[in-house]
């Protein structure tokens, strides 16, 4: 029974309780300078326990991931946060959710999307089409890497419910950028950063009409669509170029190439020896349209009548020539490599894999590559020399209906392990293990790669099973996706949080699950609920990397990270210009005042107000928000921010600091008086 204390248990776990005790009573008497008697630590804690109802399994686990009050996390998450269009950042072992990284949706604290000319621009190219778009679906965050391993520079995410894609600058973890990708109209999995950080690829998920192709054209037919899917179609491998000093995408550097309409999914940058090369799986290689009302298959069974579906095995660096040689299409902004050229370059082959696959993922050392289908109970390693040879003996097993060249399956098979139902995602530790989540069994599955990690019977064993709760989807190892993966620690992303935490209603919590893999066998340290949307997947990165700064340079703009033409040096330059049909504020923002604080204007102008925060100590960030008025700003340390609105309703308004900074927070106020002519 969970949460009792099991009394035969605690005597059969006695001694490894002991110790686990002895050692933290032993760090209370280090820490405290006093001697004390390590034994009334423990009789303490153990009555403690007890009275808590804590076995002692549960108090070595909760040893294991306390993190005391004032200390540090040693990893942090990046955790996409779903429908909520946020990341989240969560400090690993204590599973403290530390901070949500405005993103895709407005989010009035960090003062993203209500005003602030920063989060304006940050969001400029990011609507797909005629309607702002205000939410998003973040599935896939990818932190920028150097040598193959995080840098701490950037991270990169996409939005599940359009081709769009975002930056977040973690030197000081705001949004710098998001775009919507030419010609790509859903994006998933498909994002990944190269070692690098050259590029970060994003593809498309479900294909988007090639609209771009005068044949096919933007509009399109119940019939055409059921009838003529697979010509007009396409799916896109977008390369992003990435500015090395401000991390930013540069479409027009970038370049993408045409794929064929399978659903492609989850993406792998090839790494050491595949460096140069893009690994993406993809399902419905049926090309089912769905249509049950117009008499054909569900979607799910048409998409699932296959035994293969195909990894593609895209040759970038190949690619970069054909584009350096001028062999590409400009489309919607976006230089494109035609799947005609990319077949004949040689640019793109296909491997099977087992039926509808999930996720591809890379070896540290490059050369395995993990793939699992949903539907079968093994994972299938490729070695990545295997496929090589095979391009280069041209071990086809013929090609796909686009003319793709399809490397014979066993050609392309290092190992198998049959490690259980529904494996979706891999990752791996730094001891040549890797960990699949098996979403059907909802448990996380534990087993060896090949030589040069095992070798002989040690090879390709499944080693152990851990169960989790509840459905999980993908799984977080300690820099998992790098070529430096450093174990320890394990994060269950998990489904629906049934019968797991108290009821707070029928849209249950998704569920964080820490899981120590230290041991002999892997053990569930800590659930932790996320109750803001769903999140698909993260990356664990080492603290050591990540060194946000925290005080801006006085009248810095956030999003250049250069001093702003507008900020206030001194009180002395805040001032106010009036002109015809506007008025122009200059504001000191300091705590507990704003210079000036009152406000004039005429009704009807058009008020611009740029202000500085001119404090420059850590704790003193302002807020400023005017009631009536989509307005909330938040300006940090150091930062100039510009706003801009009309005054459209005549009387007076009070604006506000919106951050308790001060003894003095509630006087942090001012008055906008519109004048009536
Ligand atoms: S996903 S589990 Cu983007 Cu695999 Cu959802
Ligand atoms: Cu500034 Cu409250």
């Amino acid at each position: 029974m969970i949460g009792f204390l099991d009394r035969s248990g605690l005597l059969s776990n006695r001694g490894r309780v002991i110790i686990a005790l002895v050692g933290l009573g032993a760090l209370f008497v280090f820490a405290g300078g006093v001697i004390a008697c390590a034994e009334n630590a423990q009789g303490d804690l153990m009555s403690i326990a007890a009275a808590r109802g804590i076995s002692p399994d549960d108090a070595a686990r909760a040893l294991k991931s306390f993190v005391p009050p004032g200390g540090k996390d040693d990893y942090l998450i990046f955790a996409s946060g779903g429908h909520s269009g946020q990341v989240l950042v969560v400090g690993v072992p204590s599973m403290r959710l530390l901070r949500v990284i405005a993103v895709f949706t407005p989010e009035p604290w960090q003062g993203y999307g209500y005003g602030s000319d920063w989060s304006a621009q940050a969001l400029a190219d990011s609507s797909p089409g005629k309607e702002e778009i205000r939410w998003g679906d973040s599935h896939h965050p990818a932190l920028s890497e150097t040598d193959g391993d995080y840098d701490g520079r950037w991270l990169y995410i996409n939005d599940r419910a359009h081709g769009r894609i975002a930056m977040v600058d973690l030197k000081d973890f705001r949004t710098k950028q998001v775009i919507h990708v030419p010609n790509l109209q859903t994006s998933h999995g498909g994002i990944f950063a190269t070692p690098d950080t050259k590029y970060v690829h994003i593809s498309s998920m479900v294909p988007a009409l090639k609209r771009w192709d005068a044949k096919v054209g933007a509009s399109v037919t119940v019939d055409e669509h059921l009838n003529n899917y697979g010509d007009i179609y396409r799916g896109y491998s977008t390369f992003l170029k990435i500015d090395q000093d401000t991390g930013r995408m540069a479409v027009e550097d970038s370049f993408q190439i045409e794929l064929p309409p399978y659903t492609q999914d989850l993406a792998d940058a090839g790494k050491g020896p595949s460096y140069g090369y893009a690994f993406i799986n993809s399902y419905n290689s049926e090309r089912a349209t769905g249509g049950v009302n117009f008499g054909r298959q569900p979607l799910e069974v048409g998409a699932s009548e296959y035994d293969f579906d195909y990894l593609h095995v895209i040759n970038w660096q190949k690619a970069e020539e054909v584009i350096a040689a001028g062999n590409y299409e400009e489309v919607n902004g976006i230089r494109l490599i035609t799947l005609e050229t990319a077949v004949a370059e040689g640019l793109i082959h296909l491997v099977p894999e087992p039926k509808s696959p999930h996720g591809v993922d890379v070896a540290p050392n490059g050369n395995y590559l993990t793939v699992s289908g949903k539907l079968d109970p093994h994972v299938t390693v490729y070695g990545f020399d295997k496929i090589l040879a095979a391009i280069e003996a041209e071990d086809f097993e013929g090609t796909d209906d686009y003319g793709i060249p399809i490397v014979r399956f066993d050609a392309a098979v290092a190992g198998q392990v049959e490690v259980g139902a529904g494996p979706l995602h891999t990752q791996y530790d730094n001891e040549g293990n890797g960990y699949t989540s098996l979403f059907l069994e909802t448990a996380v599955a534990k087993w060896s790669l090949g030589e040069p990690y095992h070798s002989g019977d040690e090879a390709w064993q499944l080693v152990d099973k851990l169960g989790v709760h509840y459905n999980i989807g993908h799984l977080a190892t300690a820099h998992g996706d790098t070529m430096n993966p450093r174990g320890g620690y394990l994060v269950a992303l998990n489904k629906w949080s049934l019968d797991r935490f108290t009821n707070v209603g029928p849209l249950l919590p998704q569920n964080f699950q820490l899981v120590d893999l230290t041991g002999e066998t892997m053990d569930l340290l800590y659930d932790m609920p996320i109750g803001v949307g769903e999140p698909h997947y993260a990356q664990i990165v080492s603290t050591d990397v990540i060194n946000p700064e925290q005080v801006y340079p006085l009248g810095t703009s956030a999003m250049t990270g250069e001093i702003s033409a507008q900020a206030i040096e001194g009180g002395e330059q805040s001032r106010i210009e009036h002109r015809p049909g506007e008025t122009e504020v200059w504001m000191t923002v300091i705590r507990s005042q704003y210079a000036p604080d009152v406000v004039p204007v005429k009704l009807g102008d058009k008020v611009t107000i740029h202000l500085t925060n001119i404090e420059q100590t850590l704790d003193a960030t302002h807020g400023f928000s005017i009631p009536g008025k989509d307005i909330m700003v938040s300006i940090d340390a150091g930062e100039t921010i510009t706003i801009e609105f009309e005054a459209d309703t005549p009387g007076s308004f009070s604006f506000y600091c919106t951050e308790f900074c001060s003894a003095l927070h509630l006087e942090m106020q001012g008055w906008l008086i519109v004048e009536e002519e």
